[in-house]
């Protein structure tokens, strides 16, 4: 029997998700959340592997595939196979088909890239490290501004699984440390492996990095509704601003673009960065924008059974959990700081970093 015709508020809701360790990991957390909110829920996982997950002979972002690891999910949630499927936020495309949607965002872990040092280096940091050493990492971003920072260091692509790149360092003398997210091994519970975590300064984080995302399709209602209660109010503000950036770069991993988002006494922050390769050249800005409270949401729009498909972010969010108005802000904070890299030439750096990302995957 197809899920549509099962109830997914009382029977059935199947949870798409990919095979990987961290994918599966991550998966059993929204679950057991989704448990949280209501025992009663009946829940299926779905395992699946996406090309990301096989073409494993490659540097990303050379394979040539947009949304490498949510295509088969998203094909499955549109076939109706699965109502949802759980993500990292940023493994999202920062466009998603118009039948679906992020229904929830869950409160972000650790944002920051962290320094995975080989145990023979055990206490050094990047700094400490002879010229030449190699540095494990297949995201043009970390690779991008770490070599502006250490321009004596190399920088060698690795794939695989978080468990697999951590054995090729321990195991092999081929590299002398990972750049691996901080988010990915906290939720592991591999926290020890973290030599030391990035400081912005050095290397701004990917747009949604730390935050998992619920996708479902626009229209299925009624899990949006069960799902939209796992949001987070301060993450999704981020993110939006975020994927706002991002979507108005029209950036995705095959660009070096990178970013920072903090939420203190109701202003929103934003850093964000767009970099050439190889590093020589980089556009940073900085602003911010006050999320002014909305005393309208509270006394009148929270009450109201409707939801906002969020301009620029494709994430939907119910009147009950933010106000429209805040979202809105968040992602015009996104858009401008994107506007105005695009008027300091962000365009001609993307352009050629795309350009030339395509050149050497011909090769
Ligand atoms: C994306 C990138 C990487 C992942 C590119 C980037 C890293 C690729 C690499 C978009 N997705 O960050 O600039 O290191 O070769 C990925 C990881 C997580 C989600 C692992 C990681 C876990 C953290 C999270 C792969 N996707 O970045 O170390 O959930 O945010």
């Amino acid at each position: 029997m197809p899920p549509s015709d099962e109830n997914a508020s009382g029977k059935v809701l199947k949870i798409g998700t990919r095979k990987s360790p961290l994918a599966m990991l991550q998966t059993e957390w929204i679950v057991g959340e989704l448990k949280k909110l209501d025992k009663s829920l009946d829940i299926e996982i779905v395992p699946m592997a996406t090309i990301g997950d096989k073409i494993l002979d490659k540097p990303l972002p050379k394979t040539g595939e947009k949304s490498l690891f949510t295509k088969e999910l998203e094909v499955a949630l549109a076939d109706d196979q699965v109502h949802l499927v759980v993500n990292s936020m940023k493994d999202m495309p920062s466009t998603l088909p118009p039948n679906l949607t992020i229904s929830a965002v869950s409160k972000r872990v650790d944002p920051h890239d962290a320094v995975v040092m080989h145990p023979k280096h055990k206490g050094k940091r990047l700094d400490d490290l002879d010229d030449g050493s190699v540095i494990g990492t297949s995201s043009l971003r970390r690779i991008a501004q770490l070599k502006r920072k250490y321009p004596n260091l190399k920088f060698k692509s690795v794939r695989g699984n978080l468990n697999t790149r951590l054995r090729k360092l321990d195991e092999a003398n081929d590299y002398d440390a990972l750049i691996l997210a901080a988010a990915g091994l906290i939720r592991m519970g591999w926290e020890n492996r973290i030599s030391y975590t990035l400081d912005t300064d050095d290397c701004l984080y990917a747009v949604g990095q730390g935050a998992l995302a619920v996708e479902t399709r626009s229209d299925d209602f009624r899990t949006i509704d069960i799902v939209s209660k796992l949001h987070d109010t301060d993450t999704v503000i981020r993110c939006i601003a975020e994927r706002a950036f991002l979507r108005t770069l029209e950036g995705g991993c095959s660009v070096p673009t990178a970013v920072e988002t903090y939420i203190k006494d109701k202003e929103l922050y934003m850093k964000a960065g767009v970099y050439s390769l190889d590093g020589s050249e980089a556009l940073i800005e900085k602003m911010q924008t006050t999320l002014v409270p909305d005393e309208d949401w509270d006394k009148m729009i929270r009450a109201q059974d409707k939801s906002e498909n969020c301009e620029f972010a494709s994430i939907t969010i119910s009147y009950h959990f933010i106000s429209p108005f805040l979202l809105k802000t968040a992602g015009h904070l996104g858009r401008d700081i994107a506007q105005l890299l695009l008027n300091r030439g962000a365009r001609r750096i993307l352009d050629e970093a795309r350009r030339q990302n395509e050149m050497s995957n011909d090769l």
